[in-house]
């Protein structure tokens, strides 16, 4: 594997294997401890994170490797991502400077960027994403991009395989209200990685809110809460904001929130979340606190997903 951003990037490795990799991690953290020894994994952050940051510090130290992180326009410069603008603004250096010389100090580099939620195009482009893959020069890590966060949704594919579930799940992925726009990408990601895994995938959201079927093809996708919650074996809950108009924040209504009510309706599911969560607006605190809740193993296994990105990585660098 060189770079890894998508679900495609695991293609020729396979996803049972990836799991069974996750699993000898998971057994023996640190089997692989001199594998990345004289290497520095340098981790851009343009947007707020507690997961990704810490999980990815520990997932390198487990490696062997060394760190460097950055927080864009706090700790370095803030960037420029348009191509070919004067830039007489408030940015001070362009992403592609900023990649080629990171590229220098780093030999694999993950950028964390959040879709604007303004331009779709622009958004779905990748464009800063795909500066770091064409400037840098090393290998690059999403740590969340403006369309996916696959080292979560990696994350969440071994949680649900740490279930064993006897028969091949049933999963909803729900959209939940929340008070400030959010990104497509962990619903998005989600769902692509669900769809090349063994289960099925319901995905419910109020009208506005589809998906780009480029990530859902193949899902139930459905309108109706109640309906797509009965007999569910994992509820994955998320809000994002619509899909039509690009961005908006169409409603808030209180009654998506996942409630012990609405959880009893499933087959005992498991409650899922990428965290961070707001109580009693997504999910209520009866639900998060109780025995069905595995955000936290969720949370947990963001430092297998990474060790396991960073292990293909490395093996394939040498
Ligand atoms: C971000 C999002 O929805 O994409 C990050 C989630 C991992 N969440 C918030 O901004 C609250
Ligand atoms: N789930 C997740 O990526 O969390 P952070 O935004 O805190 O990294």
């Amino acid at each position: 594997m060189r770079s890894f951003t998508s679900v495609h990037d695991v293609a020729s490795i396979g996803i049972p294997t990836i799991l069974e990799q996750a699993t000898q991690f998971v057994e023996n953290p640190w089997s692989f401890e001199h594998l990345g020894k004289r290497k520095t994994l340098g981790l851009l952050f343009m947007n707020p994170s507690l997961r990704t940051r810490m999980s990815t510090q520990k997932a390198a130290t487990l490696l062997g490797m060394d760190t460097m992180v950055l927080n864009a326009g706090a700790d370095s410069w803030t960037l420029e991502t348009r191509d070919g603008v004067v830039m007489d603004g408030t940015a001070t250096e362009h992403i592609k400077d900023a990649a080629a010389v990171m590229g220098k100090y780093c030999d694999v580099l993950g950028i964390r960027t959040f879709a604007g939620l303004t331009d779709y195009e622009a958004d779905y482009a990748e464009v800063v994403l795909q500066s770091f893959i064409d400037h840098s020069g090393v290998p690059v890590i999403s740590l969340e991009s403006a369309t996916r966060h696959p080292l979560q949704s990696l994350a969440d594919l071994i949680t649900i395989h740490q279930h064993s579930f006897i028969r091949r799940p049933k999963v909803v992925l729900t959209w939940a209200p929340h008070p400030r726009a959010l990104p497509q990408a962990v619903a998005n990601s989600f769902a692509e990685w669900m769809l090349h895994a063994d289960v099925d995938l319901t995905i419910v959201n109020p009208e506005g809110y589809d998906l780009d079927p480029r990530f859902t093809a193949g899902a139930v996708c459905t309108h109706d809460q109640d309906e797509a919650l009965t007999d569910a074996d994992v509820v994955y809950a998320k809000n994002w904001s619509a899909t039509t108009p690009y961005g908006a924040i169409l409603t808030t209504d209180p009654s998506w929130c996942v409630t012990k009510q609405k959880l009893a309706l499933t087959n005992n599911a498991r409650f899922m979340h990428c965290l961070p969560v707001r109580r009693n607006v997504i999910v209520a605190d009866e639900v998060l606190d109780s025995p069905q809740s595995i955000v936290i193993q969720q949370a947990a296994n963001r430092v297998v997903s990474a060790q396991v990105v960073l292990y293909n990585i490395l093996r394939s660098m040498q």
